[in-house]
């Protein structure tokens, strides 16, 4: 039994069509209702209409990325309860629709975040790419939060200045736009929403973040057990706490807290090579070998670090994840299920003819791909040196 190729796919609106998936060779979807405002409940006839429209074409809604958690439920605010029993009921018609595997964050206010969205390679192909004086400029004179340089290394504070002096007014709005756009699709928030959470959050704590997270998995535990729901975090993306707030699913002993504080099966990970790989500390063989029992979905992507931690998207077998050696644990443990691990290829770079669409940021067609034949291929390699 083979891994399940997946891909991602944002609904009617993206520009990449179901057609154009079935091309690439992926079997199954990886879909959300974005439409529907976070905490709301997902309605059964939305959830259907959209699996109609991926059936009719072939093929299959495997994995639902996001049930966006409400940040009610992240800082346990007034409204928590509402919320978590919102979030119940949304499992709930999922379920009933036959959707059983839900990726989620738990990261506080903002999703992942870049710097720079086309990052041009010596090939002219666009990457995402993370850079910290970039974030350090919008931290410092963009946000300007207070005693923001704190959490900056001298190396980095040496460059801000002078780099900044130099950004054109339309560079700096660029920086402020690529660092709160959040979910493409879903909307961003603002620099006010932000300083505001920042307060919040600062409260809260990473400890207090971390209680916030198993209050929330014991509060679906029973709901995901009686529906055979699994699911699966999403880590953090870059793995550090930044802009002061805290981050809680950034390395193995913090994915090992996760599924340890709420030991349940429907309690697990999706593997996010690329987010845990931004990390020097981080081994993305390592941490599937501790958590792979717990590993229902596998986001698989690659990063290129600098010798500052800066890194951009690269090539998916290469760069500092180990590529190979994910495989070949992830057909292993594979190997053990009753139901095929899906994976997708995590974003791609924009080429080709992708470099005149615009498509949301990462999610352009060719790049991806172009990754997941490598990944098809990698893993029928080591299958066949398996058998
Ligand atoms: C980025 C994605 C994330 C992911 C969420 C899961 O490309 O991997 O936005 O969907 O963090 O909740």
């Amino acid at each position: 039994m083979a891994l399940l190729q997946s891909w991602r796919w944002y609904g009617p609106d993206d520009p990449v069509s179901l057609q154009d998936i079935k091309q690439a060779g992926a079997e199954g979807i990886v879909s959300a209702l974005h439409q529907v405002a976070h905490g709301e409940i997902w309605p059964i006839e939305e959830i259907l209409e959209r699996k109609k429209i991926i059936e009719e074409a072939g093929l299959k809604w495997v994995v639902v990325e996001s049930v966006p958690v409400h940040e009610e439920i992240k800082t346990k605010g007034s409204q928590c309860e509402l919320y978590l029993s919102n979030y119940r009921q949304t499992l709930q018609n999922l379920a009933a629709c036959g959707l059983q595997v839900v990726c989620y964050n738990f990261m506080p206010v903002l999703d992942w975040t870049r710097t720079k969205l086309d990052y041009v390679l010596p090939n002219g192909s666009k990457a995402l790419y993370f850079d910290w004086v970039d974030l350090s400029i919008f931290d410092l004179f963009i946000l300007k939060r207070e005693n923001a340089e704190k959490d900056y290394s001298e190396k980095v504070l040496l460059q801000v200045e002078k780099r900044f002096n130099q950004m054109t007014e339309a560079e700096v709005q660029l920086l402020k736009e690529n660092i709160l756009m959040g979910v493409p699709t879903e909307g961003g928030v603002t620099l006010e929403q932000l300083t505001e959470s920042i307060e919040i959050y600062k409260k809260i704590g990473f400890d207090g973040l971390r209680e916030n997270l198993a209050y929330f998995l014991q509060s679906i535990m029973d709901t995901c057990q009686q529906l055979n729901i699994k699911m699966t975090i999403h880590p953090d993306d870059p793995p550090y706490s930044i802009l002061g707030l805290p981050r809680i699913a950034s390395s193995k002993e913090d994915l090992l807290h996760i599924i340890e504080s709420v030991d349940h099966p429907s309690n697990g990970i999706c593997l996010c090579t690329g987010s845990l790989g931004a990390n020097p500390d981080n081994d993305a063989v390592e941490i599937l070998k501790a958590v792979g029992h717990r590993v229902y979905f596998a986001h698989l992507r690659n990063v290129q670090k600098d010798e500052n931690g800066n890194f951009y998207e690269s090539d998916h077998l290469t760069g500092d994840v180990d590529m190979a050696g994910v495989m070949k644990e992830l057909v292993a443990i594979n190997k053990q299920r009753a139901n095929s691990i899906p994976f997708r290829p995590d974003h791609g770079h924009q080429m080709l003819d992708d470099l005149n669409k615009v498509t949301n940021p990462g999610y352009s067609a060719i790049g991806r791909l172009k990754g997941l034949a490598e990944l098809r291929g990698l893993e029928m390699g080591i299958e066949s040196m398996t058998n």
